[in-house]
């Protein structure tokens, strides 16, 4: 692991809010273990190891059922850590997948049978190289008659360019982090209306209001300054959201969250059992589960 990477909480805490049956944290990680899946030549930073086993232990302790879990750069193209943790799963979690252009049909249908129902995109420059959007475009077109949609990762100051790239996709787009916001400026100013006027123009839009950890600048515990951002997609795109603790949490710098006060965020962006319902259990069922 890097010298400077901050493992995952060793003992988090309990959380107060109890999230409802059949709750599912859509949008983690596992991360090797290195000797049996090895970390990417090409990535940009060497994790701790972070094995299937921790993030179903994790899972349960925090009171959920299922995992979407997301292929993280540092594996790159290679999704065997991903397929494995699927594969154990019992039917309990789902995946998104990073592909190129290479992959084959036979691969995408493995994957497929696997639970894999995504492929991501990542368009943050510290993560990865510049990939064509013609060769994205290609990826997108072959995983659409899967069924499959396509996770976008990109910062708020990119979303002008990427805009029109993102629109003529043909799947459902799910966007990682609120399209990770700068929470100084206004909930309601330019920035974040132009992510708004993105999911109102496109129904097919969907958003993780996830990593106010990431986002925040007052920090832990209660990450306030996130509050705003995420409540607001809740309260007006309330069936096309999704929650995921982002553990183990990648290149955290500042510090590293408890989980349990990660969940504890749920309940102050979802303020009603109805809305808490959705965020958890309908949206995510029905985007990886149907
Ligand atoms: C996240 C966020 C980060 C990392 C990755 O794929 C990744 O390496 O997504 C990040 O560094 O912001 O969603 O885990």
């Amino acid at each position: 692991m890097d010298a400077d990477y901050l493992p995952f909480h060793p003992s988090p805490s309990k959380p107060h809010f109890r999230p409802p049956p059949g709750a599912v944290d859509a949008h983690c990680h596992v991360f090797g273990p290195a000797n049996a899946f090895p970390y990417a030549p090409e990535r940009k930073y060497t994790p701790c190891d972070a094995p299937k086993e921790k993030l179903v232990a994790l899972r349960d302790f925090l009171g959920f059922e299922r995992n979407v879990i997301v292929q993280a750069t540092c594996h790159g193209n290679d999704n065997r850590a991903l397929v494995d943790a699927l594969v154990h799963s019992q039917d309990k979690a789902r995946g998104v997948a990073s592909v190129s252009r290479d992959v084959t049909d036979a691969d995408l249908r493995s994957m497929h049978a696997a639970g894999v129902r995504g492929t991501r995109f990542n368009f943050v420059r510290r993560l990865v190289d510049f990939t064509p959007r013609e060769v994205l475009v290609e990826i997108a077109n072959r995983i659409a008659p899967l069924g499959w949609h396509v996770v976008v990762y990109f910062e708020a100051q990119d979303l002008p360019d990427l805009w029109d790239f993102f629109t003529a996709l043909p799947t459902t787009i799910v966007v990682d982090h609120m399209g990770r916001p700068d929470v100084r400026k206004p909930v309601d100013g330019p920035e974040f209306e132009r992510f708004i006027k993105l999911m109102r123009e496109h129904p097919n839009v969907w958003s993780k209001v996830s990593c106010p950890e990431r986002l925040s600048v007052t920090g832990p515990p209660t990450y306030d300054d996130v509050v705003p951002f995420a409540k607001r997609l809740v309260d007006t795109f309330p069936d096309r959201v999704l929650w995921g603790t982002d553990w183990p949490h990648p290149n955290m710098k500042t510090h590293m969250p408890d989980d349990g006060k990660l969940v504890d965020f749920v309940p102050r962006i979802a303020t009603t059992p109805a809305l808490q319902h959705k965020l958890l259990v309908d949206n995510p069922m029905r985007l990886y589960w149907s």
